[in-house]
Protein backbone atom coordinates (compact mmCIF):
# COMPACT_ATOMS: atom_id res chain seq x y z
CA UNK A 1 0.00 0.00 0.00
CA UNK A 2 2.71 2.55 0.50
CA UNK A 3 1.91 6.06 -0.12
CA UNK A 4 -1.52 5.46 -0.42
CA UNK A 5 -1.95 4.32 3.45
CA UNK A 6 -5.45 4.84 4.57
CA UNK A 7 -5.84 7.78 7.13
CA UNK A 8 -9.44 7.29 7.36
CA UNK A 9 -12.12 3.99 6.57
CA UNK A 10 -15.22 6.46 7.08
CA UNK A 11 -17.12 5.30 3.35
CA UNK A 12 -13.98 4.06 1.95
CA UNK A 13 -15.61 1.49 -1.04
CA UNK A 14 -13.59 -1.56 0.09
CA UNK A 15 -13.96 -4.97 -1.38
CA UNK A 16 -13.67 -8.35 0.66
CA UNK A 17 -12.22 -10.70 -1.51
CA UNK A 18 -13.53 -14.62 0.54
CA UNK A 19 -16.27 -15.15 2.70
CA UNK A 20 -13.66 -17.40 4.71
CA UNK A 21 -12.60 -17.23 8.59
CA UNK A 22 -10.05 -14.41 7.02
CA UNK A 23 -12.87 -12.32 5.25
CA UNK A 24 -15.71 -12.75 7.30
CA UNK A 25 -13.37 -10.80 10.08
CA UNK A 26 -12.11 -8.21 7.41
CA UNK A 27 -15.41 -7.53 6.54
CA UNK A 28 -16.81 -6.87 9.70
CA UNK A 29 -14.13 -4.38 11.12
CA UNK A 30 -14.11 -2.83 8.36
CA UNK A 31 -17.90 -1.93 7.95
CA UNK A 32 -17.39 -0.95 11.66
CA UNK A 33 -15.17 1.17 11.21
CA UNK A 34 -17.51 3.22 8.51
CA UNK A 35 -16.44 1.70 5.24
CA UNK A 36 -18.73 0.20 2.92
CA UNK A 37 -18.11 -2.92 2.42
CA UNK A 38 -18.66 -5.52 -0.33
CA UNK A 39 -17.76 -9.19 0.07
CA UNK A 40 -17.19 -11.50 -3.21
CA UNK A 41 -17.18 -15.19 -2.98
CA UNK A 42 -17.14 -17.63 -5.71
CA UNK A 43 -18.72 -20.15 -3.71
CA UNK A 44 -22.57 -20.76 -3.44
CA UNK A 45 -23.00 -23.16 -0.78
CA UNK A 46 -25.41 -23.36 2.07
CA UNK A 47 -22.44 -22.15 4.07
CA UNK A 48 -21.71 -19.62 2.29
CA UNK A 49 -25.32 -18.26 1.91
CA UNK A 50 -26.04 -18.46 5.63
CA UNK A 51 -23.08 -16.35 6.96
CA UNK A 52 -23.88 -13.94 3.59
CA UNK A 53 -27.52 -13.70 5.27
CA UNK A 54 -25.52 -12.96 8.37
CA UNK A 55 -23.72 -10.09 6.86
CA UNK A 56 -26.41 -8.74 4.92
CA UNK A 57 -28.00 -7.75 8.07
CA UNK A 58 -25.24 -5.58 9.10
CA UNK A 59 -25.55 -3.69 6.54
CA UNK A 60 -22.48 -5.64 4.37
CA UNK A 61 -23.01 -6.29 0.56
CA UNK A 62 -22.26 -10.27 -0.47
CA UNK A 63 -22.11 -11.21 -4.11
CA UNK A 64 -21.72 -15.46 -4.27
CA UNK A 65 -21.32 -17.47 -6.89
CA UNK A 66 -22.23 -17.35 -10.68
CA UNK A 67 -23.48 -14.11 -12.14
CA UNK A 68 -26.27 -13.58 -14.79
CA UNK A 69 -24.07 -12.91 -17.39
CA UNK A 70 -21.77 -16.81 -16.43
CA UNK A 71 -19.14 -15.09 -14.82
CA UNK A 72 -18.44 -15.31 -10.86
CA UNK A 73 -19.00 -13.12 -8.38
CA UNK A 74 -15.35 -13.61 -7.14
CA UNK A 75 -14.15 -12.82 -10.55
CA UNK A 76 -15.64 -9.54 -11.38
CA UNK A 77 -14.54 -5.93 -9.18
CA UNK A 78 -17.04 -3.79 -7.81
CA UNK A 79 -18.01 -1.15 -9.24
CA UNK A 80 -16.35 2.48 -7.29
CA UNK A 81 -13.68 0.05 -5.09
CA UNK A 82 -10.70 1.71 -3.93
CA UNK A 83 -9.43 -1.30 -2.28
CA UNK A 84 -9.46 -4.64 -2.22
CA UNK A 85 -8.77 -6.55 1.20
CA UNK A 86 -8.59 -10.34 0.01
CA UNK A 87 -8.21 -13.72 2.03
CA UNK A 88 -5.12 -15.39 1.46
CA UNK A 89 -6.04 -18.77 -0.37
CA UNK A 90 -6.80 -16.23 -3.21
CA UNK A 91 -4.09 -16.69 -6.04
CA UNK A 92 -1.94 -13.22 -7.25
CA UNK A 93 -2.97 -13.98 -10.68
CA UNK A 94 -6.68 -14.39 -9.97
CA UNK A 95 -9.04 -12.28 -12.61
CA UNK A 96 -10.80 -10.04 -9.71
CA UNK A 97 -6.56 -8.35 -8.79
CA UNK A 98 -6.46 -8.31 -12.37
CA UNK A 99 -9.43 -5.90 -13.06
CA UNK A 100 -8.15 -4.60 -9.92
CA UNK A 101 -4.78 -3.54 -11.40
CA UNK A 102 -6.37 -2.08 -14.39
CA UNK A 103 -8.32 0.22 -12.12
CA UNK A 104 -5.13 1.31 -10.24
CA UNK A 105 -6.58 -0.30 -7.17
CA UNK A 106 -4.55 -1.76 -4.22
CA UNK A 107 -4.94 -5.57 -2.62
CA UNK A 108 -3.62 -6.31 0.56
CA UNK A 109 -4.73 -8.96 3.03
CA UNK A 110 -6.08 -8.90 6.27
CA UNK A 111 -2.58 -9.26 7.66
CA UNK A 112 -1.93 -5.89 6.09
CA UNK A 113 -5.38 -4.38 8.11
CA UNK A 114 -4.30 -5.89 11.27
CA UNK A 115 -1.62 -4.53 11.36
CA UNK A 116 -2.47 -0.74 10.33
CA UNK A 117 -5.45 -0.97 12.48
CA UNK A 118 -3.20 -1.57 15.81
CA UNK A 119 -3.09 1.67 16.58
CA UNK A 120 -7.17 2.06 16.01
CA UNK A 121 -7.24 -1.13 19.08
CA UNK A 122 -5.59 1.24 20.99
CA UNK A 123 -7.44 3.89 20.85
CA UNK A 124 -10.75 1.82 21.37
CA UNK A 125 -9.41 0.56 24.87
CA UNK A 126 -8.18 3.45 26.28
CA UNK A 127 -11.81 4.90 25.56
CA UNK A 128 -13.37 2.17 27.58
CA UNK A 129 -10.76 3.29 30.42
CA UNK A 130 -7.70 0.77 29.81
CA UNK A 131 -4.31 2.66 29.84
CA UNK A 132 -2.92 4.79 27.25
CA UNK A 133 0.23 3.02 25.58
CA UNK A 134 1.71 1.72 22.29
CA UNK A 135 0.00 -1.24 20.16
CA UNK A 136 1.56 -4.82 21.55
CA UNK A 137 5.18 -5.69 19.46
CA UNK A 138 4.91 -8.65 17.12
CA UNK A 139 7.27 -11.59 17.38
CA UNK A 140 6.51 -13.48 14.06
CA UNK A 141 7.34 -17.02 12.62
CA UNK A 142 7.17 -18.39 9.48
CA UNK A 143 8.65 -21.34 7.62
CA UNK A 144 7.21 -24.57 5.19
CA UNK A 145 7.06 -26.25 8.75
CA UNK A 146 6.76 -25.88 12.18
CA UNK A 147 5.41 -22.88 12.36
CA UNK A 148 2.20 -23.87 14.23
CA UNK A 149 3.98 -25.29 16.43
CA UNK A 150 6.75 -22.62 17.22
CA UNK A 151 4.47 -20.00 17.18
CA UNK A 152 2.32 -21.86 20.02
CA UNK A 153 5.85 -22.60 21.71
CA UNK A 154 6.68 -19.03 21.65
CA UNK A 155 3.67 -17.87 23.20
CA UNK A 156 3.78 -20.20 25.87
CA UNK A 157 7.17 -19.02 27.30
CA UNK A 158 6.20 -15.50 26.81
CA UNK A 159 2.86 -16.57 29.24
CA UNK A 160 5.30 -18.68 31.78
CA UNK A 161 7.35 -14.85 31.48
CA UNK A 162 4.31 -13.10 32.75
CA UNK A 163 3.37 -11.64 29.82
CA UNK A 164 -0.02 -11.40 28.09
CA UNK A 165 0.23 -12.72 24.68
CA UNK A 166 -1.75 -14.97 22.22
CA UNK A 167 -0.55 -17.02 19.22
CA UNK A 168 -2.34 -15.77 16.37
CA UNK A 169 -2.04 -15.31 12.62
CA UNK A 170 -2.72 -18.30 10.49
CA UNK A 171 -4.09 -19.77 13.50
CA UNK A 172 -7.01 -19.32 16.31
CA UNK A 173 -8.82 -15.93 16.50
CA UNK A 174 -8.19 -14.15 13.44
CA UNK A 175 -5.81 -11.35 13.60
CA UNK A 176 -7.75 -8.21 12.84
CA UNK A 177 -10.49 -9.33 15.87
CA UNK A 178 -7.31 -9.63 18.27
CA UNK A 179 -6.23 -6.36 17.10
CA UNK A 180 -9.40 -4.81 17.51
CA UNK A 181 -10.39 -6.31 20.72
CA UNK A 182 -10.90 -5.53 24.49
CA UNK A 183 -8.33 -7.73 25.16
CA UNK A 184 -5.31 -5.90 26.17
CA UNK A 185 -1.85 -7.42 24.95
CA UNK A 186 2.20 -7.07 26.01
CA UNK A 187 3.61 -8.86 22.68
CA UNK A 188 1.65 -11.25 19.98
CA UNK A 189 3.34 -14.81 18.90
CA UNK A 190 1.84 -14.39 15.22
CA UNK A 191 2.23 -17.39 12.62
CA UNK A 192 1.98 -15.95 9.15
CA UNK A 193 2.00 -18.03 6.35
CA UNK A 194 3.41 -17.31 2.64
CA UNK A 195 0.07 -15.89 1.46
CA UNK A 196 0.25 -13.87 4.03
CA UNK A 197 2.78 -12.14 4.03
CA UNK A 198 2.54 -11.90 0.09
CA UNK A 199 -0.18 -8.92 1.03
CA UNK A 200 1.12 -7.61 4.14
CA UNK A 201 3.41 -4.45 2.51
CA UNK A 202 3.62 -2.59 5.38
CA UNK A 203 4.35 -5.20 7.98
CA UNK A 204 7.53 -4.38 10.07
CA UNK A 205 7.90 -6.52 13.12
CA UNK A 206 9.88 -6.09 16.29
CA UNK A 207 11.53 -10.22 15.35
CA UNK A 208 10.83 -12.92 13.24
CA UNK A 209 11.85 -16.32 12.95
CA UNK A 210 12.26 -18.19 9.33
CA UNK A 211 12.23 -22.02 10.44
CA UNK A 212 12.81 -23.52 6.99
CA UNK A 213 12.54 -22.98 3.72
CA UNK A 214 11.36 -26.06 0.81
CA UNK A 215 9.08 -26.37 -2.42
CA UNK A 216 5.81 -25.55 -0.80
CA UNK A 217 2.41 -24.21 -2.62
CA UNK A 218 4.40 -23.72 -5.69
CA UNK A 219 1.06 -23.71 -7.69
CA UNK A 220 0.06 -20.41 -5.44
CA UNK A 221 3.33 -18.64 -5.72
CA UNK A 222 4.15 -19.60 -8.86
CA UNK A 223 7.91 -20.25 -8.55
CA UNK A 224 10.37 -21.39 -5.55
CA UNK A 225 11.67 -17.89 -5.83
CA UNK A 226 8.32 -16.35 -5.76
CA UNK A 227 7.55 -18.45 -2.15
CA UNK A 228 11.17 -17.80 -1.32
CA UNK A 229 10.72 -13.93 -1.67
CA UNK A 230 7.34 -14.02 0.27
CA UNK A 231 8.32 -16.04 3.16
CA UNK A 232 11.77 -13.31 3.32
CA UNK A 233 9.59 -10.06 3.38
CA UNK A 234 8.56 -11.46 7.24
CA UNK A 235 12.22 -9.97 7.82
CA UNK A 236 11.61 -6.55 6.31
CA UNK A 237 11.94 -3.69 8.45
CA UNK A 238 12.78 -5.74 12.28
CA UNK A 239 13.71 -3.82 14.89
CA UNK A 240 16.01 -6.50 17.03
CA UNK A 241 15.94 -9.72 15.67
CA UNK A 242 16.06 -11.91 12.21
CA UNK A 243 15.96 -14.95 13.32
CA UNK A 244 17.37 -17.89 10.45
CA UNK A 245 17.70 -21.40 10.60
CA UNK A 246 22.13 -22.49 10.37
CA UNK A 247 21.39 -25.87 8.75
CA UNK A 248 18.71 -23.84 6.19
CA UNK A 249 21.32 -21.66 4.41
CA UNK A 250 18.39 -20.13 2.44
CA UNK A 251 16.79 -18.53 5.44
CA UNK A 252 19.82 -17.03 6.35
CA UNK A 253 20.34 -15.18 2.64
CA UNK A 254 16.70 -13.92 3.44
CA UNK A 255 17.64 -12.36 6.38
CA UNK A 256 20.68 -11.02 4.01
CA UNK A 257 18.47 -9.39 1.68
CA UNK A 258 16.34 -7.97 4.12
CA UNK A 259 16.31 -4.38 4.75
CA UNK A 260 15.93 -4.12 8.51
CA UNK A 261 15.96 -1.37 11.05
CA UNK A 262 19.88 0.33 12.34
CA UNK A 263 21.02 -2.28 15.07
CA UNK A 264 18.83 -5.81 14.19
CA UNK A 265 20.94 -8.82 14.56
CA UNK A 266 21.09 -11.72 12.67
CA UNK A 267 20.69 -14.73 15.54
CA UNK A 268 21.10 -18.27 14.06
CA UNK A 269 19.45 -21.73 15.76
CA UNK A 270 21.35 -24.91 15.28
CA UNK A 271 20.91 -28.57 16.24
CA UNK A 272 24.62 -28.41 17.02
CA UNK A 273 26.87 -26.14 19.15
CA UNK A 274 26.17 -22.83 18.58
CA UNK A 275 28.64 -20.21 17.71
CA UNK A 276 28.12 -16.23 18.60
CA UNK A 277 24.64 -15.03 18.31
CA UNK A 278 23.57 -18.26 17.88
CA UNK A 279 21.25 -20.48 19.94
CA UNK A 280 21.99 -23.92 20.14
CA UNK A 281 22.46 -27.57 21.50
CA UNK A 282 25.39 -28.73 23.58
CA UNK A 283 25.60 -31.97 26.10
CA UNK A 284 21.55 -32.36 25.96
CA UNK A 285 21.09 -28.50 27.14
CA UNK A 286 19.48 -25.73 24.52
CA UNK A 287 21.95 -22.80 25.13
CA UNK A 288 21.90 -18.76 24.05
CA UNK A 289 24.78 -17.57 23.03
CA UNK A 290 23.01 -14.43 21.42
CA UNK A 291 21.43 -13.02 24.48
CA UNK A 292 24.33 -12.94 26.69
CA UNK A 293 26.93 -10.84 28.24
CA UNK A 294 29.97 -11.41 26.31
CA UNK A 295 28.63 -13.18 23.76
CA UNK A 296 32.22 -14.71 23.11
CA UNK A 297 33.09 -16.48 26.06
CA UNK A 298 29.47 -17.23 27.40
CA UNK A 299 26.73 -19.18 26.99
CA UNK A 300 23.53 -19.17 29.06
CA UNK A 301 21.69 -22.79 29.49
CA UNK A 302 17.98 -22.33 28.79
CA UNK A 303 16.50 -25.82 29.24
CA UNK A 304 17.13 -29.44 28.17
CA UNK A 305 16.24 -31.41 25.03
CA UNK A 306 14.12 -33.53 27.65
CA UNK A 307 11.89 -30.36 28.37
CA UNK A 308 11.20 -30.33 24.05
CA UNK A 309 7.79 -31.80 23.89
CA UNK A 310 7.88 -34.72 21.78
CA UNK A 311 12.38 -34.24 21.69
CA UNK A 312 12.56 -34.84 18.15
CA UNK A 313 15.10 -33.00 16.23
CA UNK A 314 13.13 -30.88 13.83
CA UNK A 315 10.92 -30.09 17.14
CA UNK A 316 13.85 -29.34 18.98
CA UNK A 317 14.72 -27.09 16.23
CA UNK A 318 11.35 -25.29 16.60
CA UNK A 319 11.96 -24.97 20.53
CA UNK A 320 15.28 -22.94 19.86
CA UNK A 321 13.32 -20.66 17.14
CA UNK A 322 10.82 -20.00 20.11
CA UNK A 323 13.22 -19.25 22.42
CA UNK A 324 15.42 -17.04 20.50
CA UNK A 325 12.34 -14.58 19.67
CA UNK A 326 11.59 -14.96 23.48
CA UNK A 327 15.14 -14.09 24.28
CA UNK A 328 15.01 -11.10 21.57
CA UNK A 329 11.72 -9.35 23.23
CA UNK A 330 13.79 -9.95 26.41
CA UNK A 331 12.44 -12.96 28.53
CA UNK A 332 14.67 -14.32 31.30
CA UNK A 333 15.69 -18.22 30.52
CA UNK A 334 13.84 -19.47 32.91
CA UNK A 335 10.58 -18.85 31.14
CA UNK A 336 11.90 -20.41 28.46
CA UNK A 337 12.06 -24.04 30.32
CA UNK A 338 8.90 -23.50 32.07
CA UNK A 339 7.03 -22.53 29.04
CA UNK A 340 8.60 -25.29 27.10
CA UNK A 341 7.51 -27.54 29.68
CA UNK A 342 3.95 -26.51 29.69
CA UNK A 343 3.50 -26.70 25.91
CA UNK A 344 1.86 -29.53 24.86
CA UNK A 345 1.44 -30.35 20.76
CA UNK A 346 -1.96 -30.49 18.82
CA UNK A 347 -3.38 -33.24 17.75
CA UNK A 348 -2.44 -34.85 14.39
CA UNK A 349 0.93 -33.55 14.81
CA UNK A 350 2.86 -37.00 15.60
CA UNK A 351 0.22 -37.87 18.09
CA UNK A 352 0.33 -41.26 19.55
CA UNK A 353 -3.03 -42.98 18.75
CA UNK A 354 -2.61 -46.39 20.04
CA UNK A 355 -0.87 -49.69 19.64
CA UNK A 356 -2.22 -52.31 18.25
CA UNK A 357 -0.20 -56.46 18.16
CA UNK A 358 2.73 -54.93 19.01
CA UNK A 359 2.63 -52.39 16.44
CA UNK A 360 2.23 -48.27 17.10
CA UNK A 361 0.40 -46.11 15.54
CA UNK A 362 1.04 -42.79 14.70
CA UNK A 363 -1.27 -39.60 13.24
CA UNK A 364 1.02 -37.06 11.56
CA UNK A 365 -1.96 -36.03 9.20
CA UNK A 366 -0.76 -32.20 9.37
CA UNK A 367 2.32 -33.43 7.35
CA UNK A 368 0.59 -31.90 4.63
CA UNK A 369 4.03 -31.79 2.39
CA UNK A 370 6.75 -33.26 1.92
CA UNK A 371 9.52 -31.99 3.76
CA UNK A 372 7.19 -32.52 7.15
CA UNK A 373 6.46 -36.00 6.21
CA UNK A 374 10.18 -36.66 5.85
CA UNK A 375 10.88 -35.32 8.84
CA UNK A 376 8.39 -37.67 10.86
CA UNK A 377 9.63 -40.33 9.00
CA UNK A 378 12.91 -39.39 9.98
CA UNK A 379 11.94 -40.39 13.30
CA UNK A 380 10.73 -43.72 12.92
CA UNK A 381 12.11 -47.09 12.37
CA UNK A 382 11.18 -49.76 10.73
CA UNK A 383 8.35 -47.98 9.26
CA UNK A 384 4.86 -48.72 7.36
CA UNK A 385 4.27 -45.26 5.61
CA UNK A 386 0.65 -44.29 4.87
CA UNK A 387 0.61 -41.42 2.19
CA UNK A 388 -0.70 -39.28 -0.76
CA UNK A 389 -3.58 -37.00 -1.30
CA UNK A 390 -3.30 -33.64 -3.04
CA UNK A 391 0.48 -33.29 -4.06
CA UNK A 392 0.04 -29.61 -4.82
CA UNK A 393 2.74 -28.89 -7.82
CA UNK A 394 5.63 -31.45 -5.04
CA UNK A 395 7.85 -33.86 -6.18
CA UNK A 396 8.40 -37.11 -4.16
CA UNK A 397 11.73 -38.08 -5.31
CA UNK A 398 14.43 -36.88 -2.54
CA UNK A 399 11.58 -37.80 0.08
CA UNK A 400 11.43 -41.43 -1.15
CA UNK A 401 15.33 -41.06 -1.24
CA UNK A 402 15.64 -40.71 2.11
CA UNK A 403 13.22 -42.55 3.78
CA UNK A 404 13.98 -45.35 1.80
CA UNK A 405 16.22 -47.45 4.38
CA UNK A 406 13.47 -47.00 7.04
CA UNK A 407 10.55 -48.16 5.32
CA UNK A 408 8.79 -51.64 6.15
CA UNK A 409 6.39 -50.58 3.11
CA UNK A 410 3.94 -48.05 1.78
CA UNK A 411 -0.14 -47.69 1.56
CA UNK A 412 -1.01 -45.19 -0.77
CA UNK A 413 -4.71 -43.46 -0.77
CA UNK A 414 -5.66 -40.68 -2.53
CA UNK A 415 -5.85 -38.07 -5.69
CA UNK A 416 -1.82 -38.03 -6.49
CA UNK A 417 -0.82 -41.67 -5.22
CA UNK A 418 0.60 -42.51 -8.77
CA UNK A 419 3.51 -39.88 -8.45
CA UNK A 420 4.23 -41.13 -4.70
CA UNK A 421 3.80 -44.68 -6.42
CA UNK A 422 6.58 -43.58 -9.46
CA UNK A 423 8.97 -42.52 -6.82
CA UNK A 424 8.76 -45.44 -4.57
CA UNK A 425 9.47 -47.87 -8.27
CA UNK A 426 12.39 -45.02 -9.05
CA UNK A 427 14.02 -45.32 -5.49
CA UNK A 428 12.96 -48.26 -3.66
CA UNK A 429 11.48 -50.68 -5.49
CA UNK A 430 12.04 -53.57 -2.92
CA UNK A 431 9.37 -51.98 -0.64
CA UNK A 432 6.20 -53.55 -0.94
CA UNK A 433 3.07 -51.28 -2.37
CA UNK A 434 -0.19 -51.16 -1.74
CA UNK A 435 -1.84 -48.60 -4.24
CA UNK A 436 -5.41 -47.98 -2.65
CA UNK A 437 -7.68 -46.96 -5.27
CA UNK A 438 -10.69 -45.83 -3.45
CA UNK A 439 -11.88 -42.77 -2.02
CA UNK A 440 -15.05 -43.68 0.03
CA UNK A 441 -15.41 -42.88 3.58
CA UNK A 442 -14.15 -46.48 4.40
CA UNK A 443 -10.67 -45.87 2.44
CA UNK A 444 -8.84 -44.89 5.05
CA UNK A 445 -10.00 -48.74 7.40
CA UNK A 446 -8.93 -50.23 4.38
CA UNK A 447 -5.26 -48.20 4.29
CA UNK A 448 -4.99 -49.15 7.95
CA UNK A 449 -5.75 -52.76 7.92
CA UNK A 450 -3.24 -53.02 4.55
CA UNK A 451 -0.72 -51.17 6.52
CA UNK A 452 -1.68 -53.69 9.30
CA UNK A 453 -0.87 -56.44 7.17
CA UNK A 454 2.35 -55.04 5.97
CA UNK A 455 3.67 -53.89 9.70
CA UNK A 456 5.74 -56.54 11.77
CA UNK A 457 5.60 -56.28 15.96
CA UNK A 458 7.98 -53.38 16.85
CA UNK A 459 7.45 -51.45 13.66
CA UNK A 460 5.21 -47.85 13.57
CA UNK A 461 2.57 -47.15 11.09
CA UNK A 462 2.83 -43.15 10.25
CA UNK A 463 0.39 -41.41 8.43
CA UNK A 464 2.88 -38.71 7.06
CA UNK A 465 0.62 -37.91 4.25
CA UNK A 466 3.26 -35.56 2.58
CA UNK A 467 0.34 -34.12 0.52
CA UNK A 468 -3.15 -31.75 1.37
CA UNK A 469 -6.66 -33.82 2.43
CA UNK A 470 -9.25 -32.30 0.47
CA UNK A 471 -9.31 -34.48 -2.18
CA UNK A 472 -10.88 -36.87 -0.04
CA UNK A 473 -11.51 -34.84 3.48
CA UNK A 474 -12.24 -31.79 4.63
CA UNK A 475 -9.27 -30.88 6.13
CA UNK A 476 -6.63 -32.64 7.30
CA UNK A 477 -8.08 -32.88 11.46
CA UNK A 478 -10.84 -34.85 9.42
CA UNK A 479 -7.97 -37.23 7.86
CA UNK A 480 -6.37 -38.19 11.37
CA UNK A 481 -9.32 -38.35 12.83
CA UNK A 482 -10.79 -40.97 10.64
CA UNK A 483 -7.03 -42.52 10.91
CA UNK A 484 -7.33 -43.14 14.40
CA UNK A 485 -10.98 -44.24 14.24
CA UNK A 486 -9.55 -46.98 11.77
CA UNK A 487 -6.91 -47.45 14.32
CA UNK A 488 -9.83 -48.10 17.35
CA UNK A 489 -11.56 -50.23 14.72
CA UNK A 490 -8.97 -52.12 14.18
CA UNK A 491 -7.83 -52.40 17.87
CA UNK A 492 -11.99 -53.45 18.46
CA UNK A 493 -11.41 -56.60 15.82
CA UNK A 494 -7.79 -57.75 17.31
CA UNK A 495 -9.12 -57.73 21.18
CA UNK A 496 -12.33 -59.93 19.51
CA UNK A 497 -10.02 -61.96 17.91
CA UNK A 498 -7.75 -62.90 20.76
CA UNK A 499 -10.58 -63.14 22.81
N1 LIG B 1 -12.39 -18.25 -2.76
C1 LIG B 1 -12.86 -17.74 -3.95
N2 LIG B 1 -11.97 -17.65 -4.99
C2 LIG B 1 -10.67 -18.05 -4.90
C3 LIG B 1 -10.21 -18.59 -3.66
C4 LIG B 1 -11.10 -18.69 -2.60
O1 LIG B 1 -14.02 -17.34 -4.07
O2 LIG B 1 -9.94 -17.92 -5.88
C5 LIG B 1 -13.29 -18.26 -1.58
C6 LIG B 1 -13.72 -19.64 -1.11
O3 LIG B 1 -14.93 -20.05 -1.69
C7 LIG B 1 -13.88 -19.43 0.40
C8 LIG B 1 -12.96 -18.26 0.72
O4 LIG B 1 -12.59 -17.66 -0.50
O5 LIG B 1 -15.20 -19.09 0.75
C9 LIG B 1 -11.81 -18.90 1.48
O6 LIG B 1 -10.78 -18.10 1.70
P1 LIG B 1 -9.38 -18.76 2.19
O7 LIG B 1 -9.15 -20.05 1.53
O8 LIG B 1 -8.34 -17.74 2.04
O9 LIG B 1 -9.68 -19.18 3.72
P2 LIG B 1 -10.02 -18.46 5.09
O10 LIG B 1 -11.20 -19.19 5.65
O11 LIG B 1 -10.17 -16.98 5.01
O12 LIG B 1 -8.76 -18.88 5.96
C10 LIG B 1 -7.51 -18.20 5.80
C11 LIG B 1 -6.37 -19.22 5.79
N3 LIG B 1 -6.56 -20.13 4.67
C12 LIG B 1 -5.65 -20.24 3.69
O13 LIG B 1 -4.62 -19.61 3.69
C13 LIG B 1 -5.95 -21.20 2.57
C14 LIG B 1 -6.31 -19.97 7.11
O14 LIG B 1 -5.16 -20.79 7.13
C15 LIG B 1 -6.18 -18.96 8.25
O15 LIG B 1 -6.28 -19.64 9.49
C16 LIG B 1 -7.30 -17.94 8.17
O16 LIG B 1 -7.32 -17.31 6.87
C17 LIG B 1 -7.13 -16.82 9.21
O17 LIG B 1 -5.99 -16.06 8.92
C18 LIG B 1 -5.35 -22.21 7.01
C19 LIG B 1 -4.36 -22.76 5.97
O18 LIG B 1 -4.60 -23.82 5.43
C20 LIG B 1 -5.05 -22.89 8.34
N4 LIG B 1 -3.25 -22.06 5.71
C21 LIG B 1 -2.23 -22.54 4.78
C22 LIG B 1 -1.21 -23.41 5.50
O19 LIG B 1 -1.11 -23.31 6.73
O20 LIG B 1 -0.50 -24.17 4.79
C23 LIG B 1 -1.51 -21.33 4.19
Amino acid sequence: MGSRQVTSWQDKNITVAGLGVSGISAARALAGLGASVTVVDNGDGDAHRARAAELAAEGITVRLGRLADGGHAGEVLPEGTELVVTSPGWKPDSPLFEAAAKADVDVVGDVEIAWLLRETGQERRAAAGGPRRDPAPWLAVTGTNGKTTTTQMLASILKAAGLRTAAVGNIGTPIIDVVLGEQEYDVLAVELSSYQLHWAPSLRVHSAAVLNLAPDHLDWHGSMQAYAADKGRIYEGNTVACVYNVADPATENLVMEADVEEGCRAIGFTLGAPGPSMLGVVDGILVDRAFVENRQKNAQELAEVADVNPPAPHNIANALAAAALARAFGVEARAVRDGLRDFRPDAHRVAYVDEVASVTYIDDSKATNTHAAEASLAAFEPVVWIAGGLAKGATFDELVQNAAKRLRGAVLIGADRALIADALARHAPEVPVVDLDRTDTGAMLAAVREAAALAEPGDTVLLAPACASMDMFANYNKRGDAFADAVRELAAENAADTA
